[in-house]
């Protein structure tokens, strides 16, 4: 099978994104279409395994320890606690189970019980992503031995705006974590977050920056800002509600990503809930193919399965079950060899 583009320009970006929006939406529902089942969206399910006082200052974030949002720290929770939510997670019919640390980065004494989880839930049948945080090679290793399936580790926003909502890390921070879980052989699930009061500009430089990287990510989540009271940008937005992004930009961006990231999972990950039924449905025509599942995400509330249910129900949309197109090309050979086995 012939590899997606990765030498789009910005031009080429912007100009997807200045696209009629009809003409841009039949573009996407056309790329959509060759490379995947329009009627099928994935579900995945997210627990927050280890929740709040992370040293990160990341300016959307309710588990910053920097934030006042409420939300308390925890410890990493039991491997069997963890074990639990995932066969709840299965039963519901969930896919993939997301499992993210409010860490910058994991300590290695903290890797044990990490390798245990990984391998408990995907003894279970499920397929495994982890976040939790940036990764030493050497950490990549130990996680792809144990079977991991996903590392998701978003860029966020555009080069250029990364340093205004993030002072902690760098944008080459986290290209360098994602390079170390590419070489582990890992599947790579990375996108960012709109709605951050950004420009369409930084939005283009989003979008340009994981469609130019040397193999497109497996999974890319597009998360609309949930604004959370006592973080920065949740607190800049209460204060500028015009900043606040319209629905049809965030459906561009969800377009764009799809044309320029033709065989990767686009994930309409954080902010369904507070998006109408006709916003999502736009979305999925769109080329969106995976979403969250359950009421809650990892700190925020998520749309919830009856919801879910009821949009599935009027859209005939159903739920995915086979294997994402990338890994039935054998993007990932390690791991896909150590599945079968
Ligand atoms: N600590 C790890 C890290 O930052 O990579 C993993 C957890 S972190 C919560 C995972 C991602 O959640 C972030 O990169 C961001 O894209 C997304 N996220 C966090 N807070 C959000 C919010 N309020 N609204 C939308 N997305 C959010
Ligand atoms: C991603 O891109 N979105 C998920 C997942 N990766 C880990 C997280 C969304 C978090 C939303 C805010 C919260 O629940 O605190
Ligand atoms: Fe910490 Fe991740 Fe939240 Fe940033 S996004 S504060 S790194 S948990």
């Amino acid at each position: 099978m012939t590899q997606p583009r990765t030498d789009w320009t910005r031009a080429e970006i912007a100009e997807l994104f200045d696209l009629p929006f009809t003409e841009l939406l039949f573009r996407a529902a056309e790329t959509h279409r060759a490379h995947h089942r329009p009627d099928e969206v994935q579900l995945c399910t997210l627990l927050s395994i280890k929740t709040g006082g992370c040293p990160e200052d990341c300016g959307y974030c309710s588990q910053s320890a920097s934030a006042d949002s409420g939300v308390a720290a925890t410890k990493l929770m039991d491997v069997r606690a963890v074990l639990q939510s995932a066969a709840q997670a299965r039963d519901a019919g969930s896919q993939r189970f997301c499992m993210g640390a409010a860490w910058r980065n994991p300590k290695d004494r903290d890797m044990p019980a990490i390798v245990e989880i990984v391998k408990g839930v995907r003894a279970m049948g499920l397929e495994t992503c982890m976040t939790l945080g940036m990764l030493t090679p050497r950490q990549a290793e130990t996680l792809a031995e144990a079977g991991l399936d996903y590392y998701n580790h978003n860029i966020d926003t555009s080069p250029e705006r990364y340093g205004e909502v993030i002072t902690t890390r760098t944008f080459d921070d986290r290209l360098a974590t994602l390079d170390n879980v590419r070489n582990a052989g890992i599947n790579v699930c990375s996108g960012g977050i709109v709605g951050m009061g950004e420009t369409r500009e930084d939005r283009v430089g989003f979008v340009h920056a994981l469609a130019t990287l040397p193999r497109h990510p497996e999974s890319v989540p597009v998360n609309a800002l949930v604004p959370v009271k006592g973080t920065v940008l949740g607190d800049m937005l209460a204060d500028t509600p015009l900043a606040k992004i319209d629905d049809i930009e965030v459906v561009r961006t969800g377009a764009v990503a799809r044309i320029t990231m033709p065989m990767s999972m686009v994930r309409l990950s954080a902010g369904r809930e507070a998006m109408s039924e006709a916003t999502q449905a736009l979305c999925f025509l769109a080329g969106a193919n995976s979403i969250f599942t359950g009421d809650r995400l990892l700190t925020a509330p998520n749309a919830g399965d009856d919801a879910d249910g009821a949009l599935f129900a009027k859209l005939g949309l159903k739920a995915m079950e086979g294997e994402e197109p990338m890994r039935a090309a054998g993007s990932c050979q390690r791991i896909d060899a150590s599945r079968a086995a």
